[in-house]
């Protein structure tokens, strides 16, 4: 079986709803989706919500809802936002699904039994009012906790804990071993240095008295599980891992055919979690290194250099600008305005800005001029060039793109997306159609700019679907091309981003604004 491509993006909190990053992660991680089926690949998008835990229990109580009740609305919000922006999964990672219930808890008995989780007590401060244990790094200079813990009391308590720490030379050497393990490099070497001051195992459960809004230990109905092995499992539970087969090759197929994945995360999740705990449980159940995942992190867009967050009151919602300014501007901007690997400003003014410039007028202008040119001068209709007058913008170009797409570079990509339209406004200002209108002797040159132009046009559509999926159906549909696939996605194929596409004869349609500028008013 052809194996498939599969990604995941982190699962979201459903304590509140979606912001601009949650957006900017799927949209990153849909724009890798359908670039691997731009190529002909077969995917497996994973993605969801991250629905238990002690931050939701804390919301809904305020609220003064049910937790069940409380995720639920907050979820829908979640799926109406990837309706609403395009991204197209292929399965929803839920964690209150009774699926992967059973699955988290197969795995922690497996475990339990192995010996790899144990009960121990731990004693020290506790914070009330954060429903927390206190360390030495949360007291202030003078000895003492800040006011911001609360109360708080010397206890004890009993808890579950995962054998983390015998694992700790395994991952130096799988991180030593594998350069790519974590993508860019410099964050690879962020969780080497992590790992190497690693120390001490990893509590994973909660008395019932203080959370109960998890998934219950099967050895133990007392507690639940805290966190890491509900969130983290979902990438596997959700893709049919069975917790019974302890080897890979017992796995079925439906898991093994998608397994290992590309998991998109964001930089604070990195360490520990994803780095740290989701490895080396990976390597507990029996992974081998080969079937370790690859960890892509991306950086964070902030405000005004401040980091985005409620009490900042500087949460920017995704909704607002989608209503605002459509699907396709936000996804154009977050995903020119950000270097992968990096962190980035996000700003309306900029927003706009990158639409006029690259949308409004290079691609937006160049649909509009060709088509006008091809009607006025042609009747609409494209005669192949009897002359070699190709563009020097060669497919060269495109390679590029697939070297750049494949490391992640997306914004880069766009460039030379984009790039193909600028450089074709750029060949018929250098060609002037309008003065070889007018000249009998130039019809065979006239007839080879109108059609390269068109062709750059159609190949720019191909190039930029994965980013702008509504605009390139709409280029496509101006170009009056493939109409019979209109909508669908298989209406786009990377191998036929090359020069000849568009038959002799063809007749193109007519051009309608598809980027309207947007005016800035104060
Ligand atoms: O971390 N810019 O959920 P989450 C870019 N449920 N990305 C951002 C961002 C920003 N300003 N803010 C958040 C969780 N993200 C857990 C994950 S693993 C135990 C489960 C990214 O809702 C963030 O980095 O806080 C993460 O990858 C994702 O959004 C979900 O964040
Ligand atoms: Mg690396």
């Amino acid at each position: 079986m052809p194996k498939t491509f599969f990604i995941t993006t982190a699962i979201d909190y459903t304590n509140s709803p979606p912001h601009i990053g949650h957006a900017y992660e799927k949209v990153l991680a849909d724009v890798i989706a359908r670039y691997r089926r731009l190529k002909g690949e077969k995917v497996f998008f994973l993605t969801g919500v991250d629905q238990h835990g002690q931050k939701v229990q804390q919301s809904a109580a305020k609220a003064g809802v049910p937790p069940a009740e409380f995720v639920k609305s907050i979820t829908q919000k979640f799926v109406d936002l990837w309706k609403k922006l395009d991204v197209k999964y292929d399965a929803w990672a839920a964690t209150i699904d009774p699926l992967h219930k059973t699955c988290v808890q197969g795995i922690l008995q497996r475990l339990f039994d192995e010996g790899q989780i144990y009960k121990d007590k731990q004693a020290g401060y506790y914070s009330i009012r954060q429903e927390q244990f206190l360390t030495d790094k949360e007291r202030g200079p003078d000895g003492e906790f800040g006011p911001e813990w609360g109360e708080v009391e010397f206890r004890e308590e009993e808890n579950y804990y995962f054998k983390l720490n015998q694992h700790k030379e395994w991952l130096l050497s799988y991180i030593d071993n594998r350069k790519d393990a974590v993508v860019p490099d410099f964050r690879q070497a962020e969780l080497r240095n992590a790992v190497e001051k690693l120390s001490g195992d990893l509590c994973i459960s909660r008395p019932k008295s203080r959370l109960d809004w998890g998934i219950e230990l099967p050895f133990d109905k007392d507690f639940v599980t805290y966190v890491w092995f509900d969130a983290l499992t979902n990438y596997i539970s959700f893709a049919g891992y069975d917790p019974r087969q302890s080897t890979i090759n017992s796995q079925s197929s439906t898991f093994r055919d998608k397994w290992p994945a590309l998991q998109i995360i964001g930089k604070d999740i990195l360490v520990p979690a994803h780095g740290i705990y989701w490895l080396i449980m990976l390597h507990a159940l029996g992974f081998p290194d080969e079937q370790m995942p690859q960890l892509l992190v991306h950086g964070w867009w902030n405000i005004s250099g401040a980091k985005m967050s409620k009490s900042a009151g500087n949460v920017v919602d995704p909704f607002a600008l989608a209503d605002k300014y459509g699907a396709d501007a936000l996804r154009y901007y977050l995903m020119i305005g950000i270097a992968t690997s990096q962190d980035a400003d996000f700003s309306e003014e900029h927003l706009i800005q990158f639409y006029n410039r690259d949308l409004a007028n290079d691609l937006g202008n160049m649909l509009s001029r060709t088509l006008t040119m091809i009607r006025k001068y042609r009747n609409g209709r494209l005669s192949w060039p009897s002359l070699d007058q190709r563009p020097p913008y060669e497919c060269k170009g495109w390679e590029n793109y697939t070297n750049t797409m494949n490391q992640f570079a997306v914004h880069q990509c766009i460039y030379i997306a984009i790039g193909a339209a600028s450089f074709c406004n750029q060949y018929i200002e250098d060609q002037k159609p309008w003065a070889l209108a007018k000249d009998p002797k130039q019809t065979e040159q006239l007839d080879a700019v109108l059609y390269y132009s068109a062709e750059a046009l159609r190949m720019s559509a191909i190039l930029i679907s994965p980013i702008l999926p509504k605009a390139a159906h709409g280029i496509f549909d101006q170009l009056k091309w493939k109409m019979e696939l209109a909508g669908k996605e298989e209406r786009f194929r990377f191998e036929e981003a090359k020069w000849g596409g568009l038959p002799n004869g063809h007749v193109v349609g007519k051009p309608v604004p598809l980027f309207p500028r947007i005016e800035i008013s104060d």
